[in-house]
């Protein structure tokens, strides 16, 4: 409990307690379609094998216990190890547990074992104060396969999340839009963010947009009938308590209309102050302004990544931006 403690604590800070807030106006847009090919490409797989120090992780439940609290939608597990459950609808139980160690190079080793070690997976994180991570397992997608999803800290606040399958096959993700931006080095073995829990069918992700300074922003994922993982919509939706950002000299924008297209052209002047409401992370930027005018920025970014408003760099048009550190 002690790890996700430490890492929800963090979280909310960062996130200031989105989940309680009431809800942000966001533009309305059709589901998005899962790209129907994806090539799966390997997962991290460590090479150095030499274990230096056992890292102790938390008491175990019983089975009965475990099962008992467990109402067979995703949940966290992550303190409950090791959990059982029949995974696969075979009507054997399968038993999950996790192993941690830290190697050599300093990167956590976690090994998650499934049943005597009839699978085994390893993720590697970095060695951080408590090592934050959480694990969950449920049937997201109700097909009778349950799912793992592993929560980890790849650097300093990057987060990253894994999914499994029964059988610990890994899931593959689609591939995130915003890769182009970054350099193309986005894989689609894993997906950047953690899990803030589960809507029905829907994984809720909290992610970084960095798009007029860093945002964090929610967004829900879905497995695809193809069996990959991907948002049900572009829009990464922010907390409402948020700093207005203080625009500086005449900023254009558009008014805002339910699909992605901009309506009309109109000038925010300088001194307004507008709230970021939600944002794709590559093009438009939703916000509304504190006389009330709900608008959208178009962004374009150059090779360094460097975004544009209208031909300027982003920072000209504001005080200052929530770069983070
Ligand atoms: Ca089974
Ligand atoms: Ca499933």
């Amino acid at each position: 409990m002690k790890h996700r403690i430490w890492m929800l604590a963090g979280l909310c800070l960062l996130w200031g307690c989105a989940r309680g807030a009431a809800p942000v106006r966001v533009p309305t847009e059709p589901p998005m379609e899962l790209s129907p090919r994806i090539e799966e490409e390997p997962m991290v797989a460590p090479t150095a094998p030499p274990v230096e120090a056992e890292v102790a992780l938390p008491a175990a439940q019983t089975d009965a216990e475990a099962e008992e609290s467990f109402a067979g939608t995703c949940q966290s597990v992550g303190d409950r190890l090791p959990f059982s459950s029949d995974m696969d609808g075979d009507g054997e139980k399968e038993t999950l547990s996790l192993a941690v160690s830290v190697g050599e190079d300093e990167y956590a080793r976690w090994q998650l074992v499934l049943t005597d070690g009839a699978e085994t997976y390893t993720f590697l994180t970095e060695v951080g104060e408590d090592m934050p991570f959480d694990l969950y397992a449920g049937d997201l997608n109700q097909d009778g396969q349950w799912e793992v999803y592993f929560c980890g800290d790849l650097a300093s606040s990057d987060y990253v999340i894994y999914a499994l399958g029964p059988k610990l096959t890994p899931f593959t993700f689609e591939p995130d839009e915003r890769a182009e931006r970054w350099g193309g080095s986005q894989t689609n073995a894993e997906l950047n963010g953690f899990i803030d829990g589960f809507e029905d069918d829907h994984l809720v992700v909290i992610g970084v947009v960095d798009m007029l300074g860093t945002n964090w922003g929610v967004r829900n994922y879905c497995i695809g009938d193809d069996g990959v993982i991907g948002p049900i919509s572009t829009v990464w939706t922010y907390s409402e308590e948020r700093e207005p950002l203080v625009v500086t000299r005449d900023l254009p924008a558009n008014a805002a209309r339910a699909r992605k297209e901009p309506g009309e052209a109109f000038l925010i002047p300088a001194g307004e102050k507008l709230t970021l409401l939600c944002s794709d992370g590559c093009r438009y930027a939703w916000f509304v302004t504190d006389s009330g005018k709900q608008g959208v920025l178009t962004l374009t970014y150059d090779e360094n990544g460097q975004w544009f408003i209208d031909g300027r760099p982003e920072e000209d048009y504001f005080e200052t931006l929530p770069y983070a550190g």
